[in-house]
């Protein structure tokens, strides 16, 4: 009889404990669960009840020197430090290790952050490349293929230009070319987030705030490395989002544009103020183990994956202090 009742009272305990463990509240909520699809409102990016909610992302490294990086337990381990979102860097330019067997690499990077909630960035990363025009065709066809893959989930946003540079400009250059890819892209994909890069290496948002595009779901990419780039840009800053521009910072760091030298934690420390009084997401470079002070790992650790606090460089101990 006694057993019986044991028996009873482990089950019922089972029961109890299978429920609690699989009801919504107990379960912690990914970031994905808890914004949903974001869109653009005003100056800024909203989840699914029209909230301003904040991007916090990392970005990998570009993805042909450190695919290795592309796994979901170093994905996790970011997300456990207050990450939402991942960023995956394609650069555009042959020379800079393009090419389309990389493609299976970014629809892996695409799975581990859905798979872990998390918000991903598919960024065509021109650089070197400078007008974005210079590989349009074959940055058609990647926005094809990927937004025609994706166009059901609600996680994705398209970064369709990483760094305008040379004799480029907003109305000549970019602009069109914006307007050329958002529409490849709305054929598949009519609303997840797309992210168009500013003239001079994504710096002047004062200049598209001049002569924005029409589209809805636009947001504008400002770039900072903070020992380089000071107060000049944050006026730009400023002046762009008084002016109703939706900006997203989609890459920073606190070293020099070299992304090495030493870090400006006090110019860092402004930018991060102004980012946060304006609820303006921002994207840190880059998830790697480089010796250079931009990578956000130290550069004497050799995992690839389960990072803790304590593996991440002097850069990324100080930006994870934003995270949480
Ligand atoms: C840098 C990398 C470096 C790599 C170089 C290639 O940190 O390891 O050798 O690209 O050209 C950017 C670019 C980003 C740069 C970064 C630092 O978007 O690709 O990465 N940076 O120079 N804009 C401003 C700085």
């Amino acid at each position: 009889m006694k057993r019986k009742i044991r028996l009873v009272m482990t089950l019922c305990f089972a029961v109890l404990m299978g429920v609690l463990l699989w009801s919504p509240q107990a379960r912690a909520a990914t970031p994905v669960q808890k914004w949903g699809r974001l869109s653009v409102s005003g100056t800024n990016i909203v989840n699914q009840k029209g909230k301003k909610v904040q991007l916090k992302g990392v970005s990998t490294h570009g993805i042909a020197w450190f695919p290795q990086y592309v796994n979901k337990s170093c994905f996790k381990s970011f997300r456990k430090m207050g990450v939402n979102t991942i960023r995956l860097a394609l650069y555009s330019n042959p020379a800079d290790g393009f090419s389309t067997g990389l493609y299976s690499k970014v629809d892996e990077g695409i799975r581990y952050a859905t798979e872990l909630g998390m918000y991903v960035i598919v960024d065509w990363h021109i650089l070197n490349d400078g007008n974005p025009k210079t590989h349009q065709k074959q940055a058609k066809k990647f926005f094809k293929r990927f937004a025609g893959k994706y166009k059901k989930q609600n996680n994705i946003l398209y970064e369709i230009c990483n760094e305008p540079n040379g004799n480029v400009t907003w109305k000549k250059d970019i602009r069109p070319y914006a307007n050329k890819i958002i529409k490849t892209i709305r054929k598949y994909d009519k609303k997840n987030i797309i992210i168009v890069g500013t003239p001079t290496w994504s710096q002047d948002v004062d200049v598209a705030a001049e002569s924005p595009l029409t589209q809805k779901n636009i947001v504008y990419t400002l770039h900072f490395y903070a020992a380089t780039h000071k107060d000049d840009i944050r006026n730009k800053l400023k002046i762009a989002y008084q002016k109703g521009l939706p900006v997203l910072v989609s890459e920073f760091s606190i070293c020099d544009a070299s992304g090495n030298g030493s870090l400006d934690k006090s110019s860092a420390k402004k930018w991060m103020k102004l980012l946060n009084k304006y609820k303006i997401g921002y994207v840190a470079w880059n998830v790697s183990n480089k010796n250079e002070s931009s990578s956000l790992i130290q550069s004497s650790c050799q995992k690839t994956g389960d990072f803790k606090k304590g593996n991440l460089s002097a850069a990324g101990k100080w930006i994870a202090k934003w995270w949480k």
